[in-house]
């Protein structure tokens, strides 16, 4: 730190200087991201100094966050989840982990996860010492419904699909995993972080979410096409009295327990999350999920009249190409076996997509 400040002036110049490093989203197609809905903006600075982390001091923003998770969990087909909101898909996964890993009870807990998973869940598993048994991808690259069953025992306190995966955009087979997980009494947690706010406005996806009766928690991500500003991600459950196992007593609080990870929590970005789900209503957000789908496939048509098809059929709009090259210019990211993987989210319009297909070399 300096000794004196300095003045208001010379702090934003800088910052802004500082800015101009950025890539914001400009030629980005890597990003899970978007530039937020400005009802998003507006909410999140008019609520910039709540704290979630004492609900007494800040009951209005609390009660934000409760209508947030019942719209949520209304949409999700469990209008009574439980739920709060968490930092991103991150938080949800690791909270998700610790509850089915105390309700399991085993002194070496296993928990079987998809090959595709996000990375959060090897921190999850590191955090909580757990196992992680990985089933192996289908040709379609989800997760192979036959190979499931060989890596459960009496160990595994938790099985985790993934719906709207972070490299190719597919569903796991939710609806088998949540027959096994009804049968054998294991929980199952799904981590929808993106396609929850996805796959709920396409027609004729697959099944994901607590309509299926095996599915005991949902991670989903207003930060990511719930268009709200960062950090807002949302954990909810099928069952309050699973929080429980994650509750510590806050005797120097105004409430007296506390079931989430994080202590001082945002309230703003909350609030943020709020607003876009009900200005645009179901309508508005199924206009703008289908411009990222109709994106999607443009992009698909495109790469494939270039020469370079897509690995597989995406159910969201995040797609990946059999394409080594990338354009000079461009952000596109790489898959663990090497795809380009690009996502269609709001901030990349028709125009966006067709510059890059230019680049690509489309004919
Ligand atoms: N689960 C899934 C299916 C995800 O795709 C992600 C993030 C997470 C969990 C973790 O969510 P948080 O990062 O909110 O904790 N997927 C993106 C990824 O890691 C996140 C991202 C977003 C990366 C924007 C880059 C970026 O520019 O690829």
């Amino acid at each position: 730190m300096h000794k004196k400040g300095c003045s208001e002036e010379e702090l934003f110049s800088f910052l802004s200087s500082v800015k101009e490093n950025d890539r914001a989203y400009n030629k980005v197609l890597s990003s899970m991201c978007t530039i937020p809905h400005p009802v998003a903006v507006r909410a999140h600075n008019m609520f910039i100094e709540t704290n979630l982390g004492d609900p007494g001091l800040f009951m209005g923003t609390a009660s934000i966050e409760e209508m947030l998770v019942e719209r949520l969990g209304t949409l999700l087909h469990h209008k009574k989840a439980c739920g709060y909101s968490t930092s991103g898909g991150t938080e949800s996964n690791i909270q998700a982990l610790r509850i089915a890993r105390k309700l399991g009870n085993s002194k070496c807990p296993n928990v079987v996860v998809p090959e595709s998973a996000h990375f959060s869940f090897d921190k999850a598993a590191d955090i909580l010492a757990m196992e992680i048994r990985t089933v192996p991808s289908d040709d379609k690259f989800r997760m192979d419904a036959e190979k499931i069953e060989e890596k459960i025992d009496k160990n595994t306190v938790c099985l985790v699909g993934v719906a709207g995966t972070t490299e190719y955009g597919v569903v796991d087979p939710i609806e088998a995993l949540s027959d096994i997980a009804s049968d054998r009494d294991i929980f199952l947690h799904v981590d929808a972080a993106f396609g929850g706010l996805v796959l709920p406005f396409v027609p004729h996806t697959s099944k994901f979410d607590f309509e299926l009766a095996g599915v005991s928690s949902l991670s989903v991500d207003p930060h990511k096409m719930g268009m709200s500003t960062i950090p807002a991600g949302c954990l909810l459950v099928r069952d309050p009295s699973y929080f429980h196992s994650t509750e510590v007593d806050t005797p120097y609080l105004t409430v007296q327990k506390e079931c989430t990870l994080c202590g001082t929590r945002p309230g703003a970005s909350v609030a943020g999350a709020l607003a876009v789900l009900d200005f645009l209503g179901e309508e508005g957000m199924a206009k703008i999920v289908d411009s990222c789908m109709e994106n999607t496939r443009r992009i698909i048509k495109g790469m494939e009249n270039a020469g370079y098809p897509v690995a597989t059929m995406p159910e969201v709009n995040v797609a990946s190409f059999c394409c080594d090259e990338t354009p000079k210019g461009w952000q596109v990211s790489r898959t663990r076996l090497g795809h380009m993987r690009t996502v269609c989210m709001p901030h990349v319009t028709k125009d966006t997509i067709d510059e890059f297909l230019t680049a690509i070399g489309e004919m």
